[in-house]
């Protein structure tokens, strides 16, 4: 019989190529190329020993390449004993690697499933998010006290704050002699063992209560109530643009066109450029079948969002603002910084954009202009936040005397700072931004001091979950929240409306956009927002 050619096709070339199991010809722990006595050397041997990662065909291990995407998330799956999944791509590592993102340790846009970038090498923010969402994930780091370890924490997107800052709370990730993480720069094969045997060894100390980081005041503990029960849809409890028309803000309180209070509850999107499905009419007429008024739209900067797409990002937009207003709901226009914490850094297209949108919008009561999610990171109110929301104020008053949300630092926690300097003007209102599993009693008396200071406050997001979006539900601690911001007859909407494989997901995974929802098809975190859309 013919004898079949050992290395035929690519898949067949990686697979022999690759560290990778099933080959068990190679002798364990003893590659010629790494040296005894290196700093990496017990670490390459135990993974080796365990048969978790083997040399290359000719025995070596090659220390110093740059590990590939495919190659890390496979060993860190192995580690976490993960099971593959159907794939879509004939990659060899494809099933692995579609079962790690079906369980959330990255994300669609970071690394697609077609396996294009399965060969490239990892950037180390990436590879220390899978790594901890794989191992440690109930890892926390305070953001204070981590942040201030990395000397280029601007090079960091903030969308990997949470899972490296655990990383450096809990010693997996360190910085490099000048004290830089390098996100953005690949990390060596040997790097890449000594980062997963930190974190493996994190797991066998592990005992809950987690003892990592410090708590915030009022941070909630893991609670496992059960959540509301099944919901079904009601009929439209809260009056909508028909019934309340243009909006006004009198007071501390929002108000409908006659002066009377009015309450806005609904839902936010998850990033247009990743979850624009759930911003259809369809998903809107779903929402408002359970009672909501207002729904939001999630517009991101950074992240592959506005900055980098301006068209697709403002049709995406106009789409959404035509399906809310087929479905009667006052819709907010959010310019969603989070990586881009400081709103100032894009002043001018926010100044252009927020323009364009007041000048189409000037005749459609059901526009609410929210110009800066959460301000974050190194920023002040009164030399960054303020200037940056009189600007655009100015921008928007000159088309429209719509109603204006504004953002405050440390991810619009800060409402303390606009109570006490508020920028001038009518209709404008502030942003509060909540998270059940970590925001609890104080900032509870912030929100309480700023009214009392005469301060409209609008939550324009808050989650059921931890900050992360992750983590609980906290039915108990949203009780609470709920409950004080309906005595203060306050206008929120809850994150997210997607079926992200997170908590803070109000749908499912798998959940189809495109009819109607059943009770069913809601998440824990779903089930308590829609609950309570009517009050
Ligand atoms: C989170 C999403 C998550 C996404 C991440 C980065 O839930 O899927 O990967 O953003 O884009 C906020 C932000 C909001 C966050 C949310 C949860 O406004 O963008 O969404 N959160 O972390 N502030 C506090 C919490």
């Amino acid at each position: 019989m013919k004898k079949k050619p050992l290395l035929l096709r690519p898949a067949a070339l990686f697979l022999a190529l690759t560290l990778l199991l099933s080959a068990p010809a190679l002798a364990r722990g003893s590659f010629p190329d790494v040296e005894s006595g290196s700093w990496y050397e017990a670490d390459v041997n135990a993974l080796a020993g365990e048969g978790i990662l083997l040399g290359f065909e000719d025995g070596t291990f090659r220390p110093q390449d740059s590990i590939t995407a495919g190659q890390f998330i496979t060993i860190v799956a192995r580690c976490a004993g993960l099971e593959e999944a159907p794939a879509s791509s004939s990659h060899w590592a494809a099933p692995l690697l579609q079962a790690a993102l079906n369980a959330g340790w990255y994300d669609w846009d970071e690394l697609p499933p077609t396996g294009e970038g399965y060969e490239e090498p990892i950037t180390r923010q990436l590879a220390v998010k899978v790594l901890m969402k794989a191992l440690l994930p109930q890892a926390r780091g305070n953001f204070a006290v981590e942040a201030a370890k990395l000397n280029d924490l601007s090079a960091l997107n903030g969308r990997y704050y949470d899972t490296t800052f655990a990383a450096y709370s809990t010693g997996v990730a360190k910085g490099d002699h000048q004290g830089n993480f390098r996100p953005l720069s690949s990390l060596t094969r040997a790097e890449a063992c000594a980062l997963i045997q930190r974190a493996r060894s994190q797991m066998e100390e592990q005992t809950p209560p987690w003892p990592y980081g410090t708590p915030g005041p009022g941070e909630a503990p893991e609670t496992s109530q059960a959540p509301a029960e099944a919901l079904s849809p009601a009929e439209a409890i809260q009056g909508g643009v028909k019934e309340n028309g243009t909006l006004q803000v009198v007071g501390t309180q929002l108000c409908n066109e006659n002066g009377d209070p009015v309450v806005l509850r609904g839902m936010s999107s998850h990033g247009l450029q990743w979850y624009g499905q759930f911003v259809s009419s369809q998903a809107m007429a779903n929402t408002a079948a359970y009672g909501a008024n207002v729904f939001r739209l999630a517009m991101y900067t950074g992240e592959g969002g506005y900055l980098s797409q301006p068209g697709l990002m403002k049709e995406k937009l106009a789409n959404a603002v035509e399906a809310a207003v087929e479905n009667d709901l006052y819709v907010i226009l959010d310019w969603h910084i989070l990586s881009d914490g400081n709103p100032m850094d894009h002043v001018d297209e926010a100044v252009a954009f927020f323009s364009e949108m007041a000048e189409t919008y000037a005749d459609t009561p059901n526009v609410i202009y929210e110009i800066c999610n959460e301000p974050n990171g190194n920023v002040s109110w009164a030399k960054d936040v303020k200037p940056y929301a009189e600007k655009v104020v100015a921008a928007i008053r000159e088309h429209s005397d719509g109603i204006i949300l504004i953002g405050s630092p440390t991810w619009s926690q800060d409402i303390h700072l606009p109570a006490a300097d508020p920028v001038e003007g009518e209709n404008l209102m502030y942003t509060l931004h909540f998270y059940a599993g970590t925001h609890g009693k104080e900032l509870q008396e912030r929100l309480e001091n700023a009214l009392a200071d005469g301060l409209p406050v609008f939550v324009s997001e808050w989650g059921a979950s931890r900050a992360d979006g992750s983590g609980g539900v906290f039915p108990e601690e949203t009780k609470v929240w709920l409950e004080l911001l309906k005595e203060h007859s306050i206008s929120w909407c809850g994150w997210s409306l997607c079926d992200k494989n997170e908590t803070s997901a109000a749908l499912k995974p798998g959940t189809p956009p495109y009819k109607a929802w059943t009770g069913e098809e809601l998440s824990d975190s779903g089930k308590l927002m829609f609950g309570a859309f009517g009050g």
